[in-house]
């Protein structure tokens, strides 16, 4: 392919004509849905990356939280002979096949975001993401732990956990993490655990509902912010005070959630960085350099913010909102 535009630029230039435009790098990227502030944030910092590189052209696709569109968006890059394929699937199975497509088509398969199931059977260059099972244990672990320092660790605290989009390993594995967090703090009792959604508006309805069925919630673990603001207007309806009649932590550290932990609405928020352009673009780079990439999952390093920091959970110890909420970015 390059020998050819080559020849032809040669033939132009030769004939006395400008020279075409050289072919630009088509980066495909086949993204989950608009479903929180942190996917809103993840879609500007990688599409923004690839257009602002020189020669690299951005085909996207939101496929609207579902699968079946985020097949067709793949079939589709296939036939438009993309260079790079960025991938996240709204689930984490049922992809063998489209994925073994993407291989027999030999386009670069770059992970992101929500890995799945099948990452053993297929072929990819390179792969990126949160720690699922770190985060929801962080999550689980900082209740245990902030509920010790103020001496609570002798009742009965009732926890619901409001997971996200059901299947999906953002939701896998951050209950993963949660559960067995569970574990270590015999006082946390397990009153409820449903689904969100990852979405604001099924936060709100869940909370709503829990208020309605458990006697008593002392405790909000929301598998990502969007779903705790949304808990916190429920929680406020029903004439509670959120963040000291109820404690919650979320996930992703958004600006909002930053802004509720300020007001002392919200008690923690787990850091998943949805700014992976640096990663994507790097990565395209090294690959257009002809390095090699690690298989290795790639995690970046992640914080704990919360009301007044200093909260010890082993691998973290976290920063008190209020310190960084001028440096935030997303
Ligand atoms: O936490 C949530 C989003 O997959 C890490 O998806 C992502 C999650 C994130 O909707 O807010």
């Amino acid at each position: 392919m390059k020998k050819l535009t080559a020849i032809v630029l040669t033939a132009a230039m030769c004939m006395g004509l400008a020279a075409p435009a050289m072919a630009d790098i088509k980066v495909a990227f086949s993204q989950i849905g608009q479903e929180s502030d942190w996917r809103t944030a993840n879609t500007d910092s990688i599409n923004g990356t690839i257009e602002a590189h020189e020669g690299w052209e951005l085909v996207y696709d939101d496929a609207q939280q579902k699968q079946e569109n985020q097949i067709k968006a793949l079939r589709n890059f296939i036939t438009q002979g993309v260079d790079y394929i960025l991938f996240t699937g709204v689930v984490s199975t049922g992809w063998e096949e489209v994925l073994a497509e993407v291989n027999e088509a030999e386009i670069p398969l770059i992970l992101v975001d929500r890995l799945p199931d099948c990452i053993d059977d297929i072929d990819y260059v390179a792969a990126f993401g949160g720690d699922f099972v770190e985060e929801g244990r962080r999550q689980v672990a900082w209740a245990g732990e902030y509920l010790k320092s103020v001496g609570r660790d002798s009742e009965d605290v009732n926890v619901v956990i409001m997971e996200g989009t059901t299947g999906a390993s953002a939701q896998t594995g951050r209950t993963e993490g949660n559960l067995a967090a569970m574990e270590e703090y015999p006082f946390l009792k397990l009153v409820g655990q449903q689904t969100g959604n990852f979405t604001r508006a099924e936060g709100q309805a869940v909370m709503e509902s829990w208020l309605k069925s458990i006697d008593k919630i002392d405790v909000l673990i929301a598998q990502n912010d969007d779903m705790a603001l949304g808990a916190i207007d429920a929680i406020k309806a029903a004439g509670l005070v959120p963040g000291k009649d109820i404690i919650i932590v979320g996930c992703d550290s958004v600006k909002a959630a930053f802004e509720a932990i300020v007001a002392g609405e919200m008690n923690a928020t787990i850091e998943c960085t949805p700014l992976y352009g640096p990663f994507v673009e790097s990565c395209i780079e090294s690959l257009e350099a002809g390095e090699e990439m690690s298989k290795e999952v790639i995690h970046p390093e992640e914080g704990v913010y919360d009301m007044d920091g200093g909260i010890d959970l082993g691998t973290v110890v976290s920063v008190k909102a209020a310190d960084v909420i001028d440096e935030r970015v997303y």
